[in-house]
């Protein structure tokens, strides 16, 4: 019953990671953002957060964000486009380490309340409330969001992960979304 998918024409809201730790972060975020106003209508962009890197630590610093799209798109072809809008950006995964720097990654969070499992696609997204970059600037735009396995909302995931300590990507900066909006 949650895992229904909207029929073509059917609009949906999806959540969408963005980082960067290569080149221009804060111009190619604004440029991605841009770019995926062809897939649907941005409801609305968090601020942009300088974080520290999660995993492979001897990288550079990310510039992450979180937005809303209103779309159309089925999830496997908002995935797919996302993909191609990381190829704009330069981002190439076969000459990249996993988990590395990266010009641009796109995550899709969630898809409405899409729950599925497909060797390209896994919704909502497995490691959503593990990462701070990720619910710090979900929580900030979509407070009341509602994960939709633990039907927890994105302020008390974020809120019991800081109960647990974190991760150590606490914003170490905040660009105001009112200036970071493409
Ligand atoms: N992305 C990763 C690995 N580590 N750390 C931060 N702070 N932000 C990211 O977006 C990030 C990361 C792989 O996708
Ligand atoms: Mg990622
Ligand atoms: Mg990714």
């Amino acid at each position: 019953m949650t895992t229904e998918t909207p029929q073509r024409g059917e609009e949906t809201i999806a959540y969408i990671a963005l980082g960067s730790n290569l080149g221009d972060r804060e111009g190619t975020l604004r440029s991605a953002i841009a770019a995926l106003r062809e897939f649907g209508s941005v409801e609305a962009i968090s601020s942009f957060y300088e974080t520290a890197p999660i995993g492979i630590t001897e990288q550079p610093n990310f510039l992450n964000a979180v937005v809303a799209l209103r779309t159309a798109l089925p999830p496997e072809e908002l995935m797919a486009a996302l993909l191609r809008i990381e190829q704009q950006h330069g981002r190439d995964r076969s000459a990249s380490v996993p988990k590395g720097p990266r010009t641009l990654d796109l995550d899709l969070l969630s898809y409405g309340d899409n729950v599925m499992e497909t060797p390209t696609l896994t919704l909502p997204h497995p490691s959503l409330a593990e990462r701070r970059f990720v619910l710090a600037p979900l929580a900030e735009i979509a407070p009341q969001w509602r994960h939709p396995v633990s039907g927890k909302t994105a302020a008390a995931l974020l809120s019991e992960l800081l109960h647990r300590g974190g991760d150590s990507s606490q914003p170490l900066r905040k660009i105001h979304s009112s200036t970071a909006s493409a």
